[in-house]
């Protein structure tokens, strides 16, 4: 909606359209005085001018990158007005910094609100704003109660030992909802007018955010990207200790040479049953590539130096990883990864010899198996047992999935409120597993079968974790395609994606592909393979 009388005085100031607000309010305390929300206490607000400033730090963290740097050029500069607010919840002892970004003269405005999300456990901060501000969006961010230096010990934790729920709550949602209120709040102070249109853009804990607000605060957004989303956060925590718990149990931990030569044969094997030979196993189903194959075969490795040969266990040990996490009697427990993802990401080592390497757990699992769920920063996880895991398993989905498992299907307030939603997910995510946003989308599915008229999810053969990989990467492509659904109504029935060109009918290094929303699988049906034109959509 454009407001009428903002229209007018765009019309008379001879303004390209769009452009609303032809003059700000100051950049300074005054303007923003009553910035405030029910249940806060506001201890500080800073209010800064800022002139030429550069953006270098804007992709430093866990920000998308809505404006990439161009390698080798000085980064970008900004005239922003930057505030800062840090407030507490009444009752609480929690601190929360949220930060706000406003393009500082009106003209750079595009009046639209955008919030860039975070990573691992790095909800945000003032970082995220800049992106935005460069693109001439309005912004705000978070750093949901916690520090970015942080250790998970310090702000998960009471100085008893007990979780921290407030700041564990800050971190999931609350803070989140709050940095946009405030944003948006702050938006109209210094225009006067309300953001025309207002998105969420993140990947993994961003892509995540972006779910819970979906969830829980639909109509603080017209639009929300979430890519890769950390969801069902309960159950694939733990689950990334499932590879080092299964190597403690297993007594084994290869070096990365011997990981690779398993992700190496199962693509050889499985690479070409889409059609296509090019380093991506695009239809995982119709994949029976046995680990256990690979028993008794030399592997030559660089570093560290030497031949080893592969034994039961180290196959075994992948194969769990393959699998996912079961309990001791073989039940289910969570997803497993693609063959095609790097298993280095879970069971990677480091090593001083070819026969003494150690494993590196996921940063994120490991904090949670320690912090969350023994609740001792130092705790010895080398003494666990299966049954001792498949405990704390049970336990993280008891204590957490209502905190932080950003997994309840009902969107139905989603709908009401009109928000659209893409969410994509690359099959060679090596650190969420892909089938859990999956499963995800298939219970929204169960409750609303029209779920696609707001909610659609891409599945990106052969993209790791928010994105690289050989291939069908939609970074650069999701935010539009989401503003055309949003502003034109133009609804996503493909989602463009690039991906490395197979040689040799290439003429250029790079192919494009259009992903297709799930349920839908993105096919090979012959031809050219550099040509977006091979491919289809089948339901
Ligand atoms: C910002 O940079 C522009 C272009 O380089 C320059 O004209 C202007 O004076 C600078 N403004 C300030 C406040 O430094
Ligand atoms: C920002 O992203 C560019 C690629 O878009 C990359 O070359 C650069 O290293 C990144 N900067 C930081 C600080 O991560
Ligand atoms: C994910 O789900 C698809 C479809 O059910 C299946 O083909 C694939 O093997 C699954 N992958 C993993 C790693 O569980
Ligand atoms: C953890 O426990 C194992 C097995 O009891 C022991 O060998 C190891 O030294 C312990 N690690 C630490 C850091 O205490
Ligand atoms: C909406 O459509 C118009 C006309 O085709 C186009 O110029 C504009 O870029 C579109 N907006 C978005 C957000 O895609
Ligand atoms: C074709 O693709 C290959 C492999 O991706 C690449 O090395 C080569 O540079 C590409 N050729 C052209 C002409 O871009
Ligand atoms: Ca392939």
């Amino acid at each position: 909606m454009i407001p009428r009388v903002a229209a007018i005085v765009a019309a008379l100031s001879g303004l390209v359209p769009g452009a609303l607000a032809s003059r700000t309010a100051s950049c300074s305390k005054s303007t923003f005085k009553s910035l405030d929300l029910k249940g806060i206490k506001i201890t500080s607000l800073d209010v800064t001018p800022a002139h030429n400033y550069s953006t270098s730090g804007r992709n430093a963290t866990g920000g998308a990158g809505v404006i990439p740097d161009i390698p080798g050029s000085p980064a970008p500069t900004v005239d922003i007005c930057f505030i800062a607010i840090t407030y507490t919840h009444h009752g609480q002892k929690d601190v929360v910094n949220a930060y706000i970004g406003l393009p500082l003269n009106a003209k750079d405005w595009n009046s639209q609100f955008l919030m860039d999300g975070g990573g691992g456990w790095y909800a945000g901060g003032q970082p995220e704003v800049l992106s935005p501000v460069l693109a001439g969006y309005a912004s705000s961010s978070t750093d949901g109660g916690h520090g970015v230096t942080a250790s998970t010990g310090d702000w998960a934790l009471t100085k008893k030992g007990d979780i921290d729920w407030p700041t564990v709550w800050d971190f999931s949602s609350v803070a989140i909802a709050e940095a946009a209120i405030l944003g948006k709040m702050a938006t109209k102070m210094y225009y006067g007018s309300e953001p025309k249109y207002s998105y969420w853009h993140g990947c993994s804990t961003g892509g995540r955010q972006g779910h819970a607000m979906a969830q829980q605060y639909p109509e603080l957004f017209d639009g929300i990207v979430g890519g890769a989303p950390a969801v069902n956060w309960d159950k694939f925590a733990p689950a990334g200790f499932w590879g080092p718990l299964k190597a403690q149990l297993l007594g084994v931990q290869p070096p990365i040479c011997v990981l690779e030569a398993f992700t190496n044969a199962a693509i050889a094997a499985c690479d070409e049953l889409d059609g296509v030979k090019d380093g991506i196993i695009a239809l995982p189903g119709q994949c029976h590539f046995k680990a256990s194959s690979l028993i008794g075969q030399k592997v030559q490795c660089v570093e560290p130096n030497g031949e080893i040969t592969i034994t039961d266990k180290m196959a075994e040990l992948v194969a769990a990883v393959w699998d996912g996490p079961e309990s001791e009697n073989g039940r289910f427990e969570w997803y497993g990864f693609h063959y095609d993802s790097n298993l280095a990401a879970m069971i990677g080592t480091t090593c001083t010899s070819i026969d003494d390497c150690t494993i590196s757990p996921f940063f994120v699992s490991d904090d949670w198996v320690k912090v969350f769920l023994a609740r001792d920063p130092s705790f010895n996880t080398s003494t666990l047992t299966h049954q001792d895991y498949d405990r704390l398993f049970h336990q993280s989905v008891r204590q957490f999935s209502s905190v932080i498992g950003t997994e309840n299907p009902d969107l139905s307030k989603m709908r009401r409120a009109g928000t659209k939603m893409i969410a994509w997910h690359g099959m060679q995510d090596q650190l969420v597993p892909t089938n859990g946003t999956v499963d995800y989308y298939n219970r929204v599915l169960e409750l609303d079968s029209c779920a696609a008229d707001y909610y659609r999810l891409f599945l990106a053969p052969g993209v790791t974790h928010c994105g690289f990989g050989p291939g069908f990467d939609p970074v650069e492509t999701v935010l539009g395609t989401l503003k055309a659904w949003v502003e034109n109504g133009t609804v996503p029935d493909r989602l463009p994606a690039t991906a490395v060109a197979v040689a040799p009918s290439n003429t250029s290094t790079t192919r494009t592909g259009y992903l297709c929303p799930y349920p839908e699988v993105f096919t090979y049906t012959g031809g050219n393979p550099n040509e977006a034109s091979s491919f289809t959509c089948v339901k």
